[in-house]
């Protein structure tokens, strides 16, 4: 049933804002007219908006606010991201829902997406602040057939995934702190969390967790972060439609690493190079046990940032914070 409501969905959406006939959906899904009917009242629960005009049909005249699958597969166009998606309104992190799938056999390319997270987290166990239907919280599933030492360089494949999708939706031009901040005018809009299931055989899962602000003003952030955050309606001063995001996305984050897998980092590092706010200035990297001031020179094809300090030597850095 719930496959009908989303047919419904895509038809309304494809017929872009042409009448569809009661009678004609009922005889394609098989159904009684009654029964379309109930499936447009499902829909209009969900927030679509839906005119039914006199012996012409029904029209749709709104798309929800809200990311739920319906709304986002009838306008996806991957092949394996986001073909299914676990929604659920509140949990305290997307990335414990997607490890225990991942656990379980679920397909390359599930993602799991959420209105809210109550304990969100960063690298090192860190808060990630994700406010009520604000934002894209979501952590995708991959189930990639390389070895985990290719792991790391995902997270920047997914940052210029994100980069693109934030560019062809909004026009703004975010830059990529390395290896995992995605910054509007300095302040960070989004983070990436890329987690690993591995055993003896190799990679079982990758989980690739995202962080985008959308919609926040400035007092939806927490005041730990208000000096440092920013959104991507306060960029842009529009509100900014969450699924196209979600759906442009999952659709370059689909490409690039499907081009990763296939043909190595190579031609990726030069288009994260072109958005890389670090690479070519004097950075300061905080790692665990020391802290190294220098020239961010580059990145490697494995994804390792390559500082040189002063005294001329070359260091490779492969996790740090970087302040600039
Ligand atoms: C990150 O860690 O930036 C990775 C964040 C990943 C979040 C996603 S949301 C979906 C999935 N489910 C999860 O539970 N997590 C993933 P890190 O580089 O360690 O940065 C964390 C730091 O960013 C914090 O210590 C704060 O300073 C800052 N921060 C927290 N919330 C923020 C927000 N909403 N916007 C900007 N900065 C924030």
């Amino acid at each position: 049933n719930i496959t009908v409501t989303r047919k419904l969905a895509q038809r309304l959406i494809e017929a872009q804002g042409v009448a569809l006939s009661g009678q004609q959906l009922a005889d394609d899904f098989g159904i009684s007219r009654t029964a379309v009917w109930k499936h447009i009242k499902e829909l209009e629960e969900q927030g679509y908006q839906i005119i039914s005009v006199k012996k012409k049909g029904y029209i749709l005249a709104g798309l929800p606010d809200t990311l739920e699958p319906t709304a986002i597969q009838a306008i996806l166009k991957t092949k394996r991201l986001g073909r299914s998606i676990h929604y659920i309104e509140s949990c305290p992190s997307t990335q414990i829902i997607a490890h225990q799938l991942a656990q379980e056999n679920t397909s390359d390319g599930t993602v799991v997406m959420t209105e809210e997270q109550t304990a969100g987290r960063g690298r090192m166990a860190r808060r990630w602040h994700s406010a009520a239907n604000k934002g894209i919280w979501m952590s995708v599933i991959l189930r990639p057939d390389v070895v985990p030492q290719k792991a790391p360089q995902f997270t920047l494949v997914a940052a210029v995934a994100v980069v693109r999708a934030i560019e062809q939706v909004t026009g703004l031009k975010p830059e990529i702190k390395w290896p995992n901040d995605i910054l509007l005018n300095g302040k960070k809009c989004t983070g990436i969390l890329t987690e690993l299931q591995s055993d003896a055989d190799g990679i079982q899962a990758l989980i690739i967790g995202i962080g985008l602000n959308v919609n926040q003003v400035a007092d939806d952030f927490d005041p730990e972060v208000q000096n440092i955050a920013t959104s991507l309606k306060m960029e842009s001063g529009k509100e900014i439609d969450r699924k196209e995001l979600v759906s442009s996305m999952l659709q370059f984050l689909e490409q690039y690493t499907d081009l990763y897998i296939e043909e190595g980092f190579g031609i990726l590092k030069l288009l994260w190079e072109s958005y890389s706010s670090t690479i070519g200035h004097p950075v300061r990297a905080r790692m665990a046990k020391e802290t190294l001031e220098g020239i961010a020179e580059s990145i490697t094809d494995e994804g390792v940032l390559q500082l040189r300090t002063a005294d001329g030597k070359l260091h490779g850095i492969y996790s740090a914070d970087i302040e600039m």
